[in-house]
């Protein structure tokens, strides 16, 4: 029985965060076996906001080694770069053309990003129609989609049935959100009011995948959260709301067992056992890190990006050789 297609990637913008593991990877590692996974690195996501190209060329290598330490299984899934498969930069163009500047300029993403930027690239702007690309190329079934990406699976709904009615032909699946079990937003350490990112100018807010022990301790007991003192899972104590949330989505615990283990106890006490649940079960991962980051395994993880890129090209020309068609542009003899 074929297997339905699932897609999802992360952008190389820096190390992984707790926020990609618990909300992306740890998700994806529990799906991998039932669906037909594609896990890319989103590096031509990466660039619409600037980029050291050594840095991103190293946070690169790296997130694929990230994907891996994590338990994404190379040999079941296919992990390819974003940049490896030109199809994706084609598409993207195809569906500029059928994409509305209105719609983008809801974008609740383009508005936060947009902010913090001095001159906005077109790129950040037109990042939707990008990943409305990376989806429909293949096929997909469902998107693993946090609450942040929701409207951006909502428009690639819409230009998909779009492109579909205008030349009379399915050319493209219509994709569903895939809701996890489990992982919720997590919050910035020091602003529980936003999400956890990689790219936060503050190191203090997010804890990365590659953090030692000690740091990773210490940013829990310096995580912002109130003065009540009392371990309750309410949106009126949004940080010790994200802390709980953390705890629960490691040890698996709910969140009213978590409510009875720390009753009584102080926040400093909560905040050290948070921090210890998740240094344990980042230590697994950093093992497994640092052996794949050694020059032996240099080979394999090249080996696999060119095997994934090989794959993810062949249904990705298909489709676009389809969409080249449906358009009416004349075929190469
Ligand atoms: N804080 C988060 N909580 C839960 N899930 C999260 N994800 C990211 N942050 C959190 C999930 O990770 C996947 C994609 O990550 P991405 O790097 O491609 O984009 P992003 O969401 O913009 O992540 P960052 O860390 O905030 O990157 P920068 O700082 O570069 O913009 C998605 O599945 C997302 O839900």
């Amino acid at each position: 029985m074929n297997k339905k297609i699932i897609l999802s990637g992360i952008q190389p913008s820096g190390i992984l965060t707790l926020g990609n593991y618990l909300g992306a990877l740890k998700n994806w590692v529990k799906i991998q076996t039932e669906y037909d996974c594609k896990f890319f690195i989103a590096d031509l996501h990466a660039i619409t906001v600037h980029q050291d190209p050594s840095v991103l060329r190293e946070n690169t290598k790296k997130t694929i080694m990230q994907y891996i330490a994590c338990g994404i299984d190379p040999e079941i899934n296919t992990i390819f770069a974003q940049s490896h498969v030109h199809e994706h930069a084609e598409l993207g163009w195809i569906l500029n053309c059928h994409t509305y500047m209105g719609e983008l300029s809801r974008m609740t993403q383009f508005k936060d990003k947009s902010h913090k930027q001095v001159n906005v690239g077109v790129g950040l702007f037109d990042y939707p129609v990008l990943m409305a690309a990376d989806i429909l190329l293949y096929n997909s079934d469902y998107v693993p989609v946090g609450e942040d990406q929701r409207q951006h699976l909502e428009i690639t709904r819409d230009i998909a049935q779009r492109f579909n009615s205008t030349y009379g032909k399915e050319v493209f699946k219509i994709p569903e959100a895939f809701i996890p079990e489990t992982g919720a937003r997590i919050m910035s350490l020091q602003d529980p009011t936003k999400k956890m990112s990689k790219s936060d100018s503050n190191p203090m807010g997010y804890i990365s995948l590659l953090d030692d022990r000690d740091t990773i301790i210490k940013k829990f007991k310096k995580a912002v959260t109130d003065s009540e003192n009392v371990v309750r899972y309410s949106d009126e104590q949004p940080g010790i709301k994200n802390l709980i949330n953390i705890y629960s989505a490691i040890t698996g615990k709910s969140y009213t067992d978590i409510e009875k283990e720390f009753q009584g106890v102080g926040y400093g006490k909560f905040k050290v056992a948070v921090g210890e649940v998740v240094a344990d079960e980042l230590d697994i991962i950093q093992q497994k890190y640092n052996k794949l980051n050694s020059p032996e395994y240099n080979s394999y993880i090249t080996e696999i990006l060119n095997k994934g890129a090989e794959e993810a090209h062949k249904i990705a020309e298909t489709k676009l050789n389809e969409v080249y068609d449906a358009v009416g542009f004349l075929n190469k003899l």
